[in-house]
């Protein structure tokens, strides 16, 4: 029977929460003497808050079955990377002269396929969306060309769904790690993604219902690029005029991440260009 498997919540939030758990995590563990600092400033500002607003038992009570209902729904991934990762990325970014990054998110997956300097993404044979080139240079922040960087990129189709986090995707749908030519240039071919609803059915989207806000982030396009002897940038590119470029609920926006693409000199499509200054390591 060809039943078709619905996209839930909790199948995406345990996906992204059974990835994290395979990262590769950098650096090293915090001290004892910045635990205790963190820990205590967050618990103390959680008092304050109580203090502050009068919080009643009922309230207290239903925050204890939402941080449940968020771990069985395999949220924690989702509601940081949301509501938490923009200022950990700031703080983490605030002295690079290069192209600016943004939050990674929850559906990054290392290892995508590996493609030429001009490649298009994997996708489907009747893939929906716009098609899109976008091209551009690999540099250091000295004007040097990075011959052989990579640049993954990976986002949501036509209907705001990841692979690997939605049912019935190929397993690398628009997910792939391209390889700069000898002056480091690339043209990557794929489509325009949709903008994305995070999930309304679990215990991010009871959230978000419960305090009227909204569950969008504008269409996007994650990236990491990396060269030898630079740092990562992580990022993200969005597009100008698009739903919700003013209001991501992700505060993941910066001015300088938004593409104006213009119509394709081919005929088909958008094309944009895009050039990404790497800070030395
Ligand atoms: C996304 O696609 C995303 O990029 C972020 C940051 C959070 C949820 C879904
Ligand atoms: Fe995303």
């Amino acid at each position: 029977g060809a039943e078709q498997e619905q996209a839930t919540a909790a199948a995406s939030g345990n996906a992204a929460t059974a990835a994290f758990a395979q990262k590769a995590r950098s650096g090293a563990a915090s001290s004892q003497e910045r635990v205790n600092t963190l820990a205590s400033e967050l618990i103390t500002s959680v008092h304050d808050i109580i203090r502050r607003h009068k919080v009643t038992y009922a309230e207290y009570d239903a925050l204890k079955a939402w941080l449940i209902q968020l771990g069985q729904d395999g949220e924690w991934p989702l509601f940081l990377d949301v509501w938490i990762e923009h200022v950990v990325e700031e703080v983490a970014n605030e002295s690079r002269e290069g192209s600016k990054g943004t939050i990674e998110g929850p559906y990054y997956v290392p290892d995508s396929p590996e493609l030429s300097a001009e490649a298009t993404l994997p996708m489907r044979p009747d893939e929906e969306g716009t098609p899109l080139l976008f091209q551009g240079q690999v540099t250091s922040v000295d004007g040097t060309p990075l011959p052989g960087a990579t640049i993954e990129m990976w986002h949501a189709d036509d209907d705001g769904f990841y692979s690997q986090y939605a049912p019935g995707l190929p397993e690398w749908n628009l997910r792939g790690t391209v390889v700069a030519d000898d002056q480091g240039n690339f043209k990557i071919h794929t489509i325009e993604p949709a903008p994305y609803q995070i999930p309304t059915d679990g215990a991010c989207g009871n959230l978000i219902s419960a305090a009227a806000w909204h569950a969008w982030r504008p269409a996007h396009l994650h990236l990491k690029v990396a060269a030898e002897g630079h740092h990562l940038i992580i990022t993200q590119l969005y597009f100008k005029g698009g739903n919700h470029v003013e209001d991501d609920i992700a505060q993941a926006v910066k001015p300088e991440l938004v593409l104006d693409p213009f119509p394709a000199t081919t005929g088909e499509g958008n094309e944009v260009t895009y050039d990404f200054v790497l800070d030395r390591a």
